[in-house]
């Protein structure tokens, strides 16, 4: 019905081309909030869920245009079909992680089936779109002016009402105590027990905790003075305490006491030094840039007790203000050098 009044009626060109719009923004602030760990990055995870609610903001249009699309029976229409299904399911993963009402499904937290739906609606999405192209010529339509001007008005509407939907689902969340009321900036949740053994054990991809023989575990470190190996020995008798929250991507914070070596005691970062890459046993590795290295440390502790093999025994980085990827466990080696930080894969590739 809404769909008739002359203000609201929209072309399916429109309709598709503000729908695709709201899901690069969806996408880019959804990989930008996996990134964030620090209180900085606050405004990417809002910003994703504005564009989530613009997302469904236009499902009455988009309904619209599909149900012509449907009758016309053109190929291919039941991939379309299923990309509808996943959009909405991702959707739903989202706000339910959002919300903290259901924290898990089938033993995945509501976060990580959010982001493998997203993921996995990409080639479908790339094929709709390519086969489906949007004519971007006809914008140059000579009622440019007017139409821009109404494009712009109808946009600002859309965002202001789905920024309104935003903030009085946070309100809702508050009023009615939802856990969604209490998730971190990041979106996640905490840990119902604050034992470090309750930690869960996470891998990035796939990797497997190693068996490690500590008597023969040895420590390479490199920096500008060159190339020593330490035993965990040389570690043990450090007991530098950091208190921080390691915040994982799939959807859970824990907050502990970790202790161990700062790692600004064991490299000493020359003029030249860009980066420090910390490697794991099992091939696992990042590059931290050196304005970082303050804050890092290696721990051999959590909570006063010895790491458990899971968390990274013998030694695990503790990386504060970053999210759980960077946090590079089984580490046996740590190199400061001349490459710049950002000389990596956004995310970690093993
Ligand atoms: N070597 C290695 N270190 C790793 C990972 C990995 O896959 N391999 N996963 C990271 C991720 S994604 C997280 S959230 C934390 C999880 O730490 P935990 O298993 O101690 O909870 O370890 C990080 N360190
Ligand atoms: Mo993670």
């Amino acid at each position: 019905m809404a769909a008739q009044q002359p203000v609201l009626r929209v072309t399916a060109r429109a309709t598709n081309l503000s729908l695709l719009a709201a899901l690069l923004v969806v996408f880019a602030t959804g990989v930008g909030a996996v990134a964030t760990g620090s209180e900085r990055g606050r405004w990417v995870v809002i910003a994703h869920g504005v564009a989530a609610l613009v997302v469904i903001a236009l499902i009455p249009w988009k309904s619209v245009v599909v149900r012509r699309g449907l009758r016309r029976g053109r190929p291919g229409r039941w991939a379309s079909v299923l990309l509808a299904v996943l959009v909405a399911a991702t959707l739903a993963a989202g706000l339910v992680s959002a919300t903290g009402l259901v924290r898990s499904v089938g033993g995945f937290l509501a976060l990580w089936l959010h982001i493998a739906l997203a993921l996995g609606l990409v080639p479908l999405l790339l094929w709709h779109l390519v086969s489906r192209p949007v004519r971007l010529r006809r914008l140059s339509a000579p009622r440019r002016g007017d139409l821009s001007r109404r494009t712009v008005l109808r946009t600002g509407a859309l965002i202001g009402l789905a920024t309104v939907a935003y903030v009085m689902t946070e309100v809702a969340l508050r009023v009615t105590g939802a856990p969604g009321a209490r998730r971190r900036f990041t979106g996640s949740h905490a840990l119902a027990s604050t034992d470090p053994d309750a930690m869960p054990v996470t891998s990035w991809i796939d990797d497997r905790t190693p068996t490690i023989e500590v008597s023969r575990w040895r420590l390479t470190v490199v920096d500008s003075d060159g190339r020593r190996e330490l035993g965990i020995g040389d570690l043990t008798g450090y007991d530098t305490r950091v208190r921080t929250t390691l915040d994982c991507t799939s959807g859970w914070y824990a907050e502990h006491e970790w202790s161990g070596v700062p790692v600004s005691a064991l490299v000493r970062p020359d003029p030249g030094a860009r980066s420090l890459y910390v490697h794991s046993v099992t091939g696992y590795w990042v590059r931290l840039p050196v304005a970082d290295l303050d804050g890092l440390l290696l721990a051999t502790r959590v909570a006063g007790r010895t790491l458990r093999r899971g968390h990274g025994f013998p030694v695990r980085l503790v990386a504060p203000g970053r999210r759980g990827y960077w946090w590079v466990k089984w580490v046996d080696r740590i190199e400061l050098d001349s490459t710049p930080a950002w000389w990596q894969p956004p995310f970690p590739v093993t």
